[in-house]
C-alpha cells in the first residue's frame, strides 16, 4: 500500500511538471545553429527560418573584402539590431542574437552600400506552436490538432 502511494506521488510530480512545461511557452533551451555565407554581393541563404530562441550564426565570408552579419526586425517594430564583428575574406565568425518574437526580419551586411549592392535577406522567426517537442521527451498529452493555417509558410 505504501509503495503504491509514493509511486501515486512520483506519478503527480511528473504530470505536475509535464503541465508546467505544457502551460509556458518558452522556447527550447536549445540553440539552434545557421550558416550564413557572405560574398559580393549576396548572402547565402536568402531566406533563413528559425524558430523564436536563441540563434548562432556561423558566418562564412566566401568573398574578397570585408563583410559582417547585421539582424534587424522584427518588421517595423525593430526590438533587435544587433550586428557582428566584420569578418576578413575567407575567415569564418560565430555570434548568437536572442529572437524570442516571432517575425521577418532582415539580415545584411551594415558596411556602407554593401547591403544596397545585394547583401541583404530575410530572417524569418516563425511561431512557437511550429516548435518540434525537445528530442527524449515524451509527449505528456496527445499531440493538439493541427493550426488551422500558418502565415509564414515558407
Ligand atoms: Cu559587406
Amino acid at each position: 500500500m505504501r509503495r503504491i502511494a509514493r509511486a501515486l506521488g512520483l506519478l503527480g510530480a511528473v504530470g505536475l511538471a509535464a503541465g508546467l512545461a505544457q502551460t509556458h511557452a518558452a522556447p527550447a533551451p536549445v540553440v539552434q545553429e545557421v550558416r550564413v555565407t557572405l560574398r559580393e554581393w549576396a548572402v547565402e541563404p536568402r531566406e533563413i527560418t528559425v524558430r523564436p530562441g536563441r540563434v548562432r550564426f556561423v558566418v562564412r565570408n566566401a568573398g574578397q573584402r570585408q563583410h559582417n552579419l547585421s539582424i534587424l526586425g522584427p518588421g517595423q517594430a525593430s526590438d533587435v539590431k544587433v550586428t557582428s564583428d566584420n569578418v576578413g575574406a575567407g575567415a569564418t565568425l560565430t555570434f548568437e542574437v536572442d529572437l524570442p518574437r516571432a517575425g521577418t526580419y532582415l539580415a545584411y551586411c551594415d558596411i556602407e552600400g554593401h547591403r544596397d549592392r545585394g547583401i541583404e535577406g530575410r530572417l524569418v522567426v516563425g511561431s512557437a506552436s511550429t516548435a518540434p517537442a525537445r528530442p527524449g521527451s515524451p509527449p505528456a498529452f496527445p499531440a493538439p490538432p493541427p493550426m488551422p493555417s500558418r502565415s509564414y509558410d515558407r
